[in-house]
């Protein structure tokens, strides 16, 4: 029983009919479409893509963008992860039951509104880091089937005057995040845990919305992000082990 509600809740094959009618449709699928191309692209070609972080098969690269002085290095990183399908790891990006225990710079997690099955709004409130003020987030955050054995999440910024920004103590900070995933297996096999291998494109470009010093932001940002995709990837590799695989 536990397996058929896991399963009904994955992410759809197709966009949810509710979506396209929604007033955010058309920001929210141009922003995705143009997430989840750049999350597929190598960083080899492009200039200014260093290397700040390897473990494994995971990578993590940035580029150094400071505008009026505040820092906003994009972050790209790939990791391969064996015995979970993209499908499996967007499901539990996506979903908000499983936030709390992968998120570890959450301090509370609001579901601001369900557009559809595929679409939701958070207002989120992060781990303040002295001597910085808090940050908060108001994003949408759309999952999607893109290409054959590819799903996506991309996460964007919005705004809803139920939530305005820098009303309380928090500074609201602006994010764009693309958790692309695709899965392979060896052709003419049908997929299982044991030959499944699914690659994974992570970009974040998170502007911090006011004054925080360069130093202490990167050196948050060189902790916590190899730390969010070791941590993320182990959970679902965990979480899946004795449940059937979903494609
Ligand atoms: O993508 C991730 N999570 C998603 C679901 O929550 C979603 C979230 C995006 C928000 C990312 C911004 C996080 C800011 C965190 C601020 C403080 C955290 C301190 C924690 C210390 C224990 O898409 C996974 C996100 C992984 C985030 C890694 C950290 C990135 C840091 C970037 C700099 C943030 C600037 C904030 C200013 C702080 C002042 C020094």
């Amino acid at each position: 029983a536990v397996h058929t509600r896991d399963q009904i809740e994955l992410p759809p094959p197709a966009i949810d009919n509710r979506l396209t009618v929604h007033p955010l449709w058309p920001e929210i699928d141009r922003i995705s479409t143009e997430q989840i191309q750049a999350a597929f692209e190598g960083v080899g070609g492009e200039i200014g893509w260093q290397l700040f972080a390897e473990e494994g098969d995971m990578r993590m690269y940035r580029r150094e963008v400071e505008v009026d002085g505040m820092v906003m290095d994009p972050l790209k990183a790939m990791h391969k992860v064996r015995g979970v399908s993209a499908r499996e790891m967007c499901h539990y990006f996506f979903n908000p039951r499983y936030r709390y225990e992968w998120e570890t710079t959450l301090e509370q997690m609001t579901i601001v509104e369900e557009i559809s099955s595929d679409a939701l709004v958070f207002h989120q409130t992060f781990k303040r880091i002295w001597p910085a003020s808090q940050r908060d987030a108001l994003f949408w955050s759309h999952v999607r089937a893109s290409s054959e054995n590819t799903f996506a999440v991309t996460n964007h910024s919005t705004t809803n005057t139920e939530y305005p920004a820098n009303s309380s103590a928090c500074i609201r900070l602006f994010v764009t995040v693309c958790l692309a995933c695709r899965s392979t297996y060896p052709a003419g096999e049908q997929p299982t845990r044991d030959n499944i291998t699914t690659s994974i494109a992570y970009c974040s470009t998170v502007n911090p919305g006011g004054w925080a010093p360069a130093g202490v932001l990167r050196a948050v940002y060189k902790r916590e992000y190899p730390k969010f995709l070791k941590r993320f990837t182990g959970y679902v590799v965990d979480q899946c082990k004795d449940k059937p695989l979903a494609i």
